[in-house]
Order: structure tokens, then sequence, then C-alpha cells
């Protein structure tokens, strides 16, 4: 982008849920797949490699399906196929729902900080995500209390958009929301898939890899960063680090200085 396009104010901060906010998915997703595949009596069961390939789908329903198509053909054979995926993913939701009451899955370093302090600033806070919408209130209430969604001001997520990451779809639509210019915000994002899709809407974005996401290609990101990182135990850089970054944790100032680069 030119940087003539650039308002160089900060305006909003879009972040993604799934691997950015918290690692739900090694933990969380996958043994809520698992769970709800017992209760349907299924002998199918997503280890941990299987979970990483499928993972280039987006999406739980979508998720199942490919799965579906590439493992379990014969399963695809059944007149209600559509309807049938739909139940499977609300007992998945739901196992995912109790998983997420036991609190065992806390927000990724910084996440806690940063968020708090970009309210403090009055820079406005929005989540951008493929997951189902009541999976975004069972993680910020686990881990940021009951009033946490509160803390968002637009909550974009799961089927209210067409077509869920890489395409900017969900973007578009919490841009819309807030009445804001790509140019005015920031994305943060974990994997490939959702830097296709922020970047697609024209942000900037940073990312911060896990397990899964960390030998992805993220060519086009602000930067590539181990976690947000804490003024104790700061971040490590991966690529794309702009050499005037004088921090080594993710603050305001630091996603100006990346928005502005
Ligand atoms: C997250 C997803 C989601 C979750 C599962 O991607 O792809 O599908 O894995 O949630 P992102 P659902 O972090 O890019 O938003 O089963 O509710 O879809
Ligand atoms: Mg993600």
């Amino acid at each position: 982008m030119n940087s003539t396009d650039k308002n160089d104010t900060l305006k909003a901060v879009l972040f993604d849920v799934d691997g950015t906010l918290a690692d739900t998915e090694k933990d969380g997703h996958r043994p809520a797949f698992n769970a709800a595949f017992e209760e349907f009596n299924l002998s199918w069961h997503w280890d941990v490699p299987l979970y990483g390939e499928l993972l280039q789908v987006t999406g739980g329903k979508e998720r199942i399906r490919f799965y579906m198509e590439k493992y379990q053909s014969d399963a695809l054979d059944r007149n209600d196929l559509d309807a049938w995926i739909v139940g499977l993913h609300k007992a998945k939701t739901r196992h995912f729902k109790a998983l997420m009451e036991r609190g065992e899955i806390p927000l990724r370093p910084g996440i806690k900080r940063l968020i708090h302090e970009l309210r403090d600033r009055n820079i406005r806070i929005a989540i951008a995500t493929t997951t189902t919408p009541e999976n975004v209130t069972y993680l910020l209430q686990s881990t940021l209390g009951d009033d946490a969604t509160g803390l968002f001001e637009v909550i974009g997520a799961g089927d209210i958009v067409p077509q869920k990451k890489p395409a900017p779809d969900i973007y578009f639509w919490v841009l819309d929301r807030l009445q804001l210019k790509p140019a005015q915000c920031i994305a943060i994002e974990d994997s490939e898939n959702g830097l296709q899709a922020a970047r697609a809407a024209g942000l900037t974005t940073l990312i911060t890899v896990n397990h899964y996401t960390l030998q992805q290609n993220f060519t086009g990101a602000a930067a590539v960063l181990s976690d947000l990182g804490e003024p104790d135990q700061g971040f490590t850089a991966i690529s794309n680090l702009p050499e005037a970054f004088d921090k080594s944790w993710v603050n305001a100032g630091a996603l100006m200085q990346l928005l502005n680069h």
C-alpha cells in the first residue's frame, strides 16, 4: 500500500480467535470434534498430525466434510448429509463449551495486557473469526470474565458471511460495522489462511505463530512473532520485524509503528 493512503492513527485492532487469542485448536476444538464423533458412534479420531492437515480448511462443518470426502467417502452416501453434518457440528460445539468451562485453555502471552491497553487508549477492538459465535463467548468468558464480550465493539464470527477465511469476507463485514477503512486498522492473526483473508481486505497484519502454523507461508505479513510478548518475557522475532521496532513486546505504540511502516 502507498504510504499516502495511510491514516497514521490506529483506530482499531481486529483479532482473530483460534490460535491468536488462545491455542484452542489442539486441546480445544480437536478433542471437541473427537467427543462428537464418539457421541455419534463414529470410529473417527483426529490425532494431532491429522488435525494439522485438516486445519487447511477453515470452519468446523467445512472441515468435517473435507475429512469425509478424503477419508470416509462411504459415509457421504446419505440423503440428509448437510443436516447430519450440522447436527454433528452442534454436538462438537457443545463439547467445546464444556472444555472452555473447565478453563484449561489460557489466553496467549500479551493478549490480556494488549486488550486492556487498547481499551484504555480508546483504540477500538473487534473480532474476525471463522469459528462459531458461541465459541467466542465461551473462550472470552472463561478467560476474561463474564462481561468479556462487551470489551469488543464488533464480533464477526462463523456463518454470517458466505465464505470463510482465506476469503476476506469476515474482515470486510467487521470493517463495515466499524465504519473504518483498512488503513486505519491492524489485524492480528496466527495462520496463512488468516493472513490471506486480512491482506485481501487490505489490512496490515501481524502474525503470532503457534505449533500448527509455524511452518506456514507468511509473505506479506507486517511482522511474524512467536507471540505478543510481555515486558518480562519478550517475543521471539521470526521474520519481517521492521528494524526500527524497538520493543520486545507488542503494545499500542508498536502496532502504530507496524501500521505506518
Ligand atoms: C478457526 C477455524 C474454526 C475452528 C473451529 O480459524 O477454522 O473452524 O477450528 O471452529 P480462524 P468451528 O482462526 O482462522 O478463524 O467448529 O466453530 O468452525
Ligand atoms: Mg486463527
